[in-house]
Formats: C-alpha cells, structure tokens, sequence
C-alpha cells in the first residue's frame, strides 16, 4: 500500500482538515506529532529513506530512540496538509541515544520539522512512560476562548480545571486529570519544553497562557475530541462571563456524586471551596 493511503496518513490528513476548519489555525498556527506503531514503521519501510542526515534536537529523549514520527513541518499552514503531505508534513526518526533526528520521508524542498519539537518529543517521552506505551498523539493548537480565558482568570490549573468542568457535565469525565497551565514564554524551545512536559507528567491538557494549547491522547480522535471538548467548555464560560456572570453552576458535591455515578476518580484539589 502507498504511503499516503496508509490508515495513519489518512487520519492524519483529517485530524488537520478538521482542527483547520475549527479555526484553530490559523497561518501557521499550531503543529500535531504522532508516533507511529510498530507495524506502521514497518509498513513505510519501502517508501522512506533512511540515508539522510542526522540533526541535533537540542534535547535528550532516551526513551525515543528509533521512533518514528509523522509531524508538520515549521512554517506550513496546517489548513495546506490535504493539498501537498509530501511539503507540509514529514516523517523522521530519532536516533538510538534519543538525541538527534532525520527526516525519513515528506518536508520536501528543504522543510524542517516544527518548531515546537522540543515540546512535542518531551511530552511524548513523558506520555510514553507515564501511559505504557499508549499515547501516541500530541497536537498544539491557538485555541480561541481558551487564549482568551488566559487574561482574565488567574494562570493556575486548579481554577482553570474547576472552571472549565462546571461549563459542560461531560468535561470532569473527558479530562478527570484537569488542566495545567504554562504563564507566558517564549515558544519554540527547550525551556518551554520542559515546562510542558512537567505539566504532562500529570495532565493531558496544558495551556501556554496568551498562546495556546497541548493535548495529548492515545489516538488522533481522542486527542482532537479532548482539545474539542476543552475549547467548547471556554466558549461557554467566555459567554457567560459576557452575560455577566454565573447565577447557579455544578457544585462541588454534584461533581463528587458525577465521578461516584461515572466511576472515574476526580482529585479533590479541583473541588475546593469557593
Ligand atoms: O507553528 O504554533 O507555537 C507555529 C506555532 C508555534
Ligand atoms: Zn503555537
């Protein structure tokens, strides 16, 4: 099978149509990294080629080596990718110290990847160790309410957490771990990447404060249904701060008898007296 027929490639295709369409993209907005199966790096085998050069990372990522990943490349628009996959996206491979990568396939014409690597490869490593193996997706996208929401509620996961469950009854079960949240920095390196990353170690979502958001997930569906589902909740509590304000909301003992009636466990840090 050709490569872009491949069901990776063809979900991938999708997830950047859809995130574009979102409005989530605009420019050059925003960057997804998948991690590819075991059979998949197989799969591509003749398609790829592996004489290319080896460039530095800038960070270690041990628990990488050998991966492959399909990522968009810096400076491409995300709403392009179904126009021209061989242009806009690439698929490299770490080296066996997790310290460098090449470009095995795609970022024709001299195109690199990202330039949040550092970003998405340490929030990959942490995933990779925290979920066994199972996550394989990490999107950053400029999410409009939730940029928003990050000049008027205080920079701490817990409010954000709190507020963003009491907008819809199914966020505390979509994201149960809450929401961290990064304050302003420059993007694009291995500081930022860092910060990230220690916010992965205990959440799926993390906010970079008057930029955007990463989410992470074990497949491109969860991980654009999160995103989803997260910005969703910051359109309505953006709305209701417009109409003026909460007049009556979900209480901390109604999220206390959800998590009880839906079985997932919600840490009570998030479920402090207001
Ligand atoms: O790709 O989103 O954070 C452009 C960006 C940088
Ligand atoms: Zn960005």
């Amino acid at each position: 099978m050709e490569l872009l027929q491949m069901k990776f490639m063809r979900e991938y295709t999708k997830i950047t149509k859809d995130a574009a369409l979102k409005g989530w993209h605009e420019r050059n907005g925003g960057n997804i990294s998948y991690r590819l199966k075991e059979e998949e790096a197989v799969a591509i085998r003749d398609f790829v080629n592996e004489e290319s050069e080896y460039t530095a990372i800038g960070v270690t990522v041990e628990n990488l080596a050998s991966e492959y990943f399909l990522l968009t490349g810096s400076g491409k628009f995300i709403r392009n990718v179904a126009l021209s996959q061989e242009e806009n996206v690439g698929i490299i491979k770490i080296d066996e110290k997790g310290e460098n990568y090449k470009i095995v396939w795609g970022l024709i014409n001299g195109a690199k990847p990202t330039s949040e690597l550092a970003s998405h490869l340490m929030s990959h490593s942490v995933k990779k160790r925290k979920t066994n193996d199972k996550y394989r997706v990490i999107m950053h996208s400029h999410t409009t309410n939730l940029i928003a929401l990050t000049f008027v509620l205080p920079l701490d996961g817990k409010v954000f957490t709190r507020e963003l469950w009491e907008m819809a009854t199914e966020c505390p079960v979509v994201f149960p771990d809450g929401i961290g949240v990064v304050p302003w920095m420059v993007p694009g390196g291995a500081e930022i990447g860092k910060e990230t990353s220690n916010l992965m170690e205990e959440h799926d979502v993390v906010i970079w404060a008057h930029h955007g958001t990463f989410c992470s997930g074990e497949t491109m569906d969860l991980t654009f249904g999160l995103m989803d589902t997260v910005e969703k909740s910051a359109e309505i509590l953006v709305k209701v701060l417009a109409m003026g304000g909460k007049k009556q909301t979900i209480t901390a003992d109604n999220f206390r008898d959800l998590a009880e009636g839906f079985n997932v466990i919600l840490p009570e840090k998030f479920l402090y007296e207001k």
